[in-house]
């Protein structure tokens, strides 16, 4: 799916702003036939939850409503109009005046509504949103409602990130011809000094002829072709590289005669992704990653997106010295990947498809109350949902140079019956869809060599940790020990490149011990180095992302003190003291392994 732009065909007008806000509690029983009665007003892009202080906003399960009046531009007559979200968590139902125009499940991916045939020109508008929170087994994440002994719903999930809601990126309306660019798809490949394109586009309309140009950053026109599909060669082509972005213009024109019928441009890098043996490589070099697992998370905001900390995050990792990150663990706005295009940031892209495993619930046993893949659990409707949401979420990213790699899940119980059934259909629905880019879940602590069930059917192993935190608390010495032997373990059995996906520990800024003390800064800074030490012996570990960014907010629990305190900074993005040893141990790196010359 193309994002709005304008173009010499399109216009786009921005819906964000203020919309009147209120609780399906009080708001009657067709909330979108009239002016909603509130005096509330919630910001559009923004979680809604930390907005009022009200708890029962905070704590509701279920429904709101978003309402706002607007009005289509007189210009855009004989046009067709699309209404665009860029997302609303976690399920939306959407109304212009008193019509249902769309609807949409799914909390972290765009979807649109065709408004040519509803709407005129010239005219004002009523638009309400119902915006539903709720998560089940049948939802990607899952969660389940269930009702507490005071008779409210309460809900539950199996992540502990918040689970923010709302309208949380942006809501445009935007023009096309009524024949139009659909879609667009560039895979990029590298002959010798010259970069080959191969592209396909989608319209819709009257048969009319499709012609691509690409543009360098000079603005000068390097290479053209005429047809819906085809190659083209750049010579002496410029890069997409890690830390050194260059992106050329695909401008993809529908031509009539010698009329313009329709225009979209398209940036994309050339650039190549491929593992060989045991190593990642990108554009045939290989790569280490530095870097985080991130969120979708800052005060007052939530889960909103917010350019002035899309901007200072990225200042952050340039800081540290953080070469890629990965969407952990959702779809990120597809403003944070268009900027990672731009600077160069490599992009592990994640699917929301966290708490996929209920063995987490049996605590530090890792038995599962029932079996997590169970039909009653998640079954076959969960996985068509997740397919679903795959293909929503490889639609959208599919052409950013920054996007590497997919990450199909996180934590899944992936060394429990029935895992292999669930994900090998996912696997080859991914393949399909993109075959240029590797695949990779995040395997949780319960899923060890000896008995993960999937990962032969992935390209890299990514593995989250706590040794020295959930596990050997404390103990640096034996969480170093077991760690390498577990390592080394996966290495063994799979004969893949094999990357850090998550390790790290919750830090209080401002607590200091000589001793290894849990939850100082030093105790952070030197369980990194401890699991630096063990990466840097084993020849096949291609990368490291620390578990967290950034503090981030949680759901209520005896292991979180105002959430998740694993950031190497703080919510409000001050430094702890790990970032400075992060910051000496990446910079400089440029890609290659700590230690090595390659
Ligand atoms: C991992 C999860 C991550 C959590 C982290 C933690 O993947 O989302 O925040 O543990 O406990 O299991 O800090």
């Amino acid at each position: 799916m193309l994002s709005p732009r304008t173009t010499p065909t399109r216009e786009v007008v921005s819906l964000d702003g203020l919309w009147r806000f209120e609780l399906d509690t009080t708001a009657g029983s067709a909330p979108w036939t009239a002016r909603l009665d509130t005096v509330l007003e919630a910001p559009v892009p923004a979680s809604y939850n930390d907005r009022f202080v009200d708890a029962a906003i905070r704590d509701h399960v279920g429904v709101v409503w978003y309402q706002r009046d607007a009005w289509l531009p007189r210009g855009w007559r004989g046009e067709r109009i699309v209404l665009r979200f860029g997302s609303v968590t976690h399920a939306a139902a959407v109304y212009v005046n008193d019509q249902l125009v769309a609807e949409h499940v799914g909390g972290y991916t765009p979807f649109e509504a065709d408004l040519t045939d509803i709407l005129e020109p010239g005219q004002e508008f009523r638009l309400t949103v119902a915006v539903d929170n709720r998560l089940t087994n049948v939802t990607i994440p899952p969660g389940s409602v269930t009702v507490g002994p005071d008779g409210r719903e309460k809900q539950t999930y199996f992540h502990d990130f918040y689970n923010y809601a709302g309208i949380a990126r942006s809501v445009k309306l935007y023009s096309t011809p009524t024949s139009y660019v659909e879609d667009i798809t560039v895979v990029t490949s590298i002959d010798g000094a010259a970069g080959i394109v191969d592209y396909s586009v989608e319209s819709a309309g009257d048969d009319v002829a499709i012609r691509l140009r690409v543009i360098d950053e000079s603005g000068a026109e390097v290479a053209s072709a005429d047809g819906a599909s085809g190659t083209v060669r750049i010579d002496d082509v410029r890069l997409w590289q890690p830390g050194s972005a260059y992106l050329y213009d695909a401008v993809v024109e529908l031509v009539a005669g010698d009329g313009l019928v329709d225009s979209y441009t398209l940036p994309f890098g050339v650039r190549t992704v491929e593992v060989r043996g045991t190593e990642f490589l990108i554009n045939g070099e290989p790569f280490y990653f530095t870097g985080f697992g991130k969120h979708e998370d800052t005060p007052v905001r939530g889960k909103g997106h917010d350019d002035a900390y899309l901007v200072h995050d990225f200042q952050l990792l340039e800081w540290t010295g953080a070469n890629s990150f990965r969407t952990s663990h959702y779809p990120y706005a597809e403003e944070v990947l268009d900027f990672a295009d731009r600077h160069g940031i490599v992009v592990v892209d994640e699917t929301a498809a966290v708490g996929l495993n209920l063995g987490v619930q049996g605590g530090l046993s890792g038995i599962p109350p029932t079996p997590t893949f169970a039909e009653e659990n998640f079954g076959g409707e969960t996985k068509d949902v997740h397919a679903q949401h795959l293909r929503e979420l490889i639609g959208r990213d599919k052409n950013h140079p920054s996007v590497v790699m997919w990450s199909i899940a996180n934590e899944p119980a992936s060394n429990e019956d029935g895992a292999r059934e669930y994900f090998e259909p996912l696997v080859n629905l991914a393949r399909e869809l993109d075959p240029a880019r590797p695949l990779t879940y995040a395997a949780v602590m319960f899923a060890t060599p000896a008995n993960d069930k999937i990962a032969d059917l992935f390209d890299v192993l990514s593995i989250n940790r706590y040794y020295g935190w959930y596990v050997f608390t404390g103990d640096l010495a034996s969480a170093e020990t077991v760690l390498e032997q577990e390592l080394r373990g996966w290495v063994q059995r799979f004969g893949k490149p094999i990357m850090m996906s998550e390790y790290g520990a919750d830090t209080q800024p401002g607590l200091h011990s000589v001793w290894d003390m849990p939850w100082t800064e030093e105790y952070q800074t030197d369980l990194l180095a401890t699991y630096h030490r063990v990466f840097d012996r084993i020849p096949e570990f291609v990368g490291e992302h620390i578990w967290n960014f950034a503090d981030f907010m949680t759901g209520p629990g005896i292991h979180r003190v105002d959430g998740n305190k694993k950031g190497v900074f703080t919510r409000d993005r001050k430094p702890k003291g790990a970032a400075f040893s992060l910051r000496s141990r990446w910079r400089g790196l440029e890609g290659r392994k700590p230690g090595s010359d390659s």
